[in-house]
């Protein structure tokens, strides 16, 4: 072979390496969700329709998600913060407007949901509902019935009040480490807005919670479904679709723990969890793929039968298990509906006053 020859040859091969190389990359989605928030099976079908590798990461706190899209280049493609901090973000240009074309499936979604949802993103221009759920008590029937005479939880009183909480603090009490989840339950409980700005009711809730700070042995805001499931715990404040996973981890696991979910009468917070493509997702076109097929009705019912929350999704209604659909905890029924509040954002002083408090909570100080 000649110079030149060798040469070209060695180009083409490389020329070819680097064109089926950057084709193999093009075809790539990084989604960052929340822990046990999907049946992994979805995204292996995903991959099998579209030929779109997924990179698929994981969290378990708005806060965290919302500092990483602060400090921008992510990485992400899709992300799917709650509501109540989608709302910010969008004012902070962190998200890109969906291009609607690309999402067919799009006239699947429910009017009611996106009627709620467009609070937090007028006109859902930037984001497309994936689950929606509740923050409730979740608990072991067993052992609070030996702790407080009553297999039955119907009120945030038990975990409010002290005298209550001090009897399960031996069986151990978990709580989500999110501000945003827990001081408007707090609120609530004492009567007040749970979305209350007022520093003086904010500093009403975290004396509230100072009280039964002794008790609670951990903030966290994953780790409660396994601890509830293995009985090492005897109550958490969750979210009721991992407290629902927890009952059936301990049924699948057949050592007589039994999990209940209550949302608690005083009233519980409604919350949404949103799809989102962020303005400098280095895969836009992947990512309408995927919130495109996240859109399918079976695909979107085989996730809520799974993860145990209800969607936004209408048409998918008619292959969500009949069990779920029909149980007013995850798809609430008027009466239910009834008690649900939804939050607001904070604004810059309320949440710097918020962080604040979260931090003497969570250190007990
Ligand atoms: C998933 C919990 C998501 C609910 N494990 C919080 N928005």
């Amino acid at each position: 072979m000649t110079r030149k020859a060798l040469w070209l040859s060695a180009t083409s091969a490389f020329l070819a390496v680097f064109t089926l190389g950057a084709r193999a990359e093009d075809r790539v989605v990084n989604v960052f969700n929340w822990s046990d928030y999907i049946d992994s099976s979805i995204i292996d079908d995903f991959t099998k329709e579209t030929g779109i590798k997924v990179v698929y990461d994981t969290f378990d706190s708005n806060e965290i998600l919302e500092t990483k899209l602060l400090a921008g280049g992510s990485g992400y493609d899709v992300v799917v913060p709650s509501g109540n901090f989608l709302a910010r973000q969008i004012q902070a240009g962190v998200f890109q407007k969906l291009d609607k074309s690309k999402l067919p499936n799009i006239s699947n979604m429910w009017d009611t949901v996106m009627e709620r949802t467009a609070k937090y993103d007028p006109g859902n221009e930037y984001s497309i509902n994936y689950m929606w759920g509740t923050v409730g008590i979740g608990y072991n029937i067993k052992k609070v019935q030996a702790a407080l005479g009553t297999d039955k939880i119907d009120s945030w009183d038990v975990f409010f009040n002290p005298e209550s909480l001090a009897k399960l603090k031996d069986c151990g009490v978990y709580v989500l480490d999110s501000p945003a989840d827990i001081i408007p339950a707090a609120l609530k409980y004492l009567g007040l807005d749970p979305n209350s700005t007022s520093p003086d009711e904010i500093a009403k809730a975290e004396e509230t919670l100072l009280k039964v700070r002794p008790y609670i042995r951990k903030f966290h805001s994953s780790e409660y479904i396994n601890a509830l499931a293995n009985g090492d715990i005897c109550l958490a404040v969750g979210w009721s679709g991992d407290v629902f996973q927890a009952r059936n981890r301990a049924d699948e696991a057949k050592q007589g723990v039994e999990i209940g979910y209550s949302v608690p009468k005083e009233g519980a917070q409604m919350w949404f969890d949103q799809m989102a493509i962020p303005a400098d997702a280095p895969h836009v076109a992947e990512a309408h793929e995927f919130l495109n097929y996240m859109m399918k009705p079976e695909v979107i019912a085989k996730s809520s039968n799974y993860v145990l929350y209800a969607n936004g999704n209408k048409a998918s209604q008619q292959f969500i298990d009949k069990a779920i659909l029909e149980d007013p905890a995850i798809y609430p029924d008027a009466a239910t509906l009834q008690k649900l509040y939804t939050v607001s954002p904070y604004d810059p002083k309320t949440q710097r006053i918020i962080t604040r408090t979260w931090t003497k909570i969570v250190t007990g100080q």
